[in-house]
């Protein structure tokens, strides 16, 4: 058959010479599609003599096969390009830094309070809350404190302002997060188990005072609970928390109204060198207030105080951060400045807890 080599030369070119997928596709119909030349050739070959079939015959399917190979051969090629293309542009070099932190950071006194829901959480606490306005009942009366009782003066606190004609009961901002204890008995009844952490107001400002700061408290309400049971999950509380095994902690005996008997909890510490160590030394540093809760207390939250018994504790949680992480100054905590909220904050999305850690 005539004209073949010149076939195959310009079919082989154009393969060779094509740049993309399309352009393959085109001569790959052009040359075998349907009506392509190869195929055009291959349908005359019935019409032909036999001796001519038998030379044209396989130098045509020679021609077929050879074309198809380097149809394969170059659409391989340019896939390898296209790969190749994409592994170049996509590069990405692993051992560059990464990125840097998110501007946001935690503040010491809610990753404090993370770090404490925790470790109450795993001896069985749960977490209660309640309004930051507080009716004096709640706040006080329920409290044991009645109102010509001299704690009422000692609390500092904020009265809101009624205009008159309104009968609502007396309001003030909560004083202690005690109220939220109440709630809690009142909602809950006994056997009971919870912590009560968040903001106080009191109308003080010094060097280790704010008008606002933060406390948690804790209340357990069970049949024949004892100091026993206060003492150690104080003092599991602060081993958790200062991250000393050796902590060893100091009753002693003192007054709340709402406790009785009451215990202010020193904590075995050393100021060696001006730096605070817990667990070690020859001083005390006072950490918390404690005690059996008075059955008045009881009483004022529908607990049968023949019943039931409770213990009660409450400390601040500034202080207790400003202990553990070393910080000098309680007023910068609500001053919100960056750099010190850079330099004491906490990395986000690094959540405490006992077995992954509280504070790294
Ligand atoms: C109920 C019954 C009892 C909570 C308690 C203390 C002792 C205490 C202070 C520590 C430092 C407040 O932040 S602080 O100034 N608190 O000493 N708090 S017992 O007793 C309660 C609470 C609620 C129903």
């Amino acid at each position: 058959m005539d004209g073949l080599e010149a076939l195959r030369a310009r079919y082989l070119g154009e393969i060779g010479a094509a740049a993309d997928e399309a352009a393959l596709e085109a001569v790959r119909l052009a040359a075998l599609g349907r009506k392509g030349e190869i195929s055009l050739r291959m349908r005359k070959l019935g019409g032909m003599d036999p001796e001519a079939r038998k030379v044209a015959g396989p130098a045509l399917n020679g021609l077929r096969d050879e074309v198809e190979a380097a149809l394969r051969a170059r659409r391989a090629a340019l896939a390898d390009a296209v790969l190749e293309a994409r592994l170049q542009a996509e590069w990405l070099d692993v051992t560059l830094p990464a990125r840097p932190r998110p501007g946001g950071s935690i503040h010491p006194v809610s990753q404090v309070m993370e770090e404490l829901t925790a470790i109450f959480a795993d001896m069985g606490f749960a977490v209660a809350e309640g309004p930051q306005v507080e009716t004096d009942w709640h706040n006080f009366d329920a409290l044991n404190i009645p109102p010509e009782h001299p704690a009422r003066q000692e609390h500092d606190t904020f009265f809101l302002h009624r205009l008159e004609g309104d009968n609502r009961p007396p309001h003030v901002l909560r004083t202690h997060t005690s109220p939220v204890q109440i709630r809690a008995m009142l909602a809950q009844g006994a056997p009971l188990r919870v912590i009560a952490p968040g903001r106080v107001y009191r109308m003080d400002m010094d060097q280790t005072h704010t008008p606002m700061f933060h406390q948690v408290e804790g209340l357990a309400i069970d049949r024949d609970i004892s100091m026993a049971q206060l003492k150690w999950v104080l003092e599991e509380f602060c081993r958790a928390f200062f991250e000393v095994e050796g902590v060893e902690l100091r009753f002693r005996a003192s007054h709340f109204p709402f406790t009785e008997p009451s215990a202010e909890v020193d904590i075995r510490c050393s100021w060696a060198g001006g730096q605070l160590k817990i667990g070690e030394g020859d001083d005390w540093l006072e950490i918390l207030g404690s005690g059996m809760v008075h059955p008045h207390v009881l009483r004022s939250g529908g607990v049968d105080p023949a019943q039931w018994q409770g213990f009660a504790f409450g400390m601040g949680i500034d202080r207790i951060a400003m202990l553990k992480y070393g910080i000098p100054d309680l007023r910068a905590f609500f001053e919100s400045d960056l750099r010190w909220l850079r330099h004491y904050g906490f990395a986000a999305l690094e959540v405490p807890t006992l077995p992954g850690g509280l504070s790294r």
